[in-house]
């Protein structure tokens, strides 16, 4: 029955802004069939900056994002997945550059698809987190935590993640003072230790 809900007793109809949409989302390799927007794909030189050292091989791709674009507003909801390969550049994994969101108080969820990882969590004022990222994990990040995966496995990792469509990514922020720890390989597998260059 038509004008049924409250919702529509004082008004029009709300006219709905997209059509609907379904993808396939191959969940161990992240690929999205059909594709639905160009992926992003980061190199190591892309990533001048962001790692403690210099790019060692500029041109090998460290991660890429699939999107599923969707206008940047706050009443939709940005997906994507994630797929960052297995390598090291110095003594870090390879990693995503990390951000704020723009909109700093805009939240996010992580759903892990498969690989072995970290998501490292940093506050403006210096709190930090390291959270597992692996098949089944979902990660709450809240608005106001900066954050940044790390691939610490021998494989890809592969992870989908959704948040309030206008977030934004302020990635400046993190440039210029990068995350208050870092991870590498250690003696016992993944090691935790503080950046020597995050300000105090
Ligand atoms: C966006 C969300 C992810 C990242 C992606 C790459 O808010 O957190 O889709 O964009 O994992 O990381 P980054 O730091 O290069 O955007
Ligand atoms: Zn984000």
């Amino acid at each position: 029955m038509r004008g049924c809900c409250p919702y529509m007793l004082g008004g029009p109809f709300m006219q709905p802004k997209l059509d609907p949409f379904t993808t396939l989302l191959e969940l161990k390799s992240g690929a999205l069939d059909p594709e639905r927007g160009t992926p992003q794909v980061r190199t190591q030189e892309d990533l001048r900056g962001f790692f403690q050292v210099a790019p060692e091989d500029p041109d090998r791709v460290v991660y890429q994002v699939l999107p599923m674009p969707v206008p940047k507003e706050n009443s939709e909801i940005q997906c994507s997945t994630t797929i960052i390969e297995p390598g090291t550049v110095g003594d870090e994994y390879y990693m995503t550059k990390g951000h704020f969101h723009a909109v700093r108080d805009r939240s996010e969820i992580y759903l892990g698809l498969s690989g072995e990882g970290r998501l490292i969590l940093a506050t403006e004022d210096g709190r930090y987190r390291v959270e597992p990222i692996r098949e089944g994990t979902i990660n709450y990040v809240p608005g106001g935590w900066a954050h940044r995966s790390v691939n610490v496995g021998d494989d890809p990792l592969v992870f989908f993640a959704a948040y309030v469509g206008d977030a934004g990514q302020d990635y400046a922020t993190i440039e210029r003072d990068g995350f208050p720890v870092l991870i590498g390989p250690g003696d016992d597998g993944p090691a935790v230790r503080e950046n020597p260059t995050y300000p105090s």
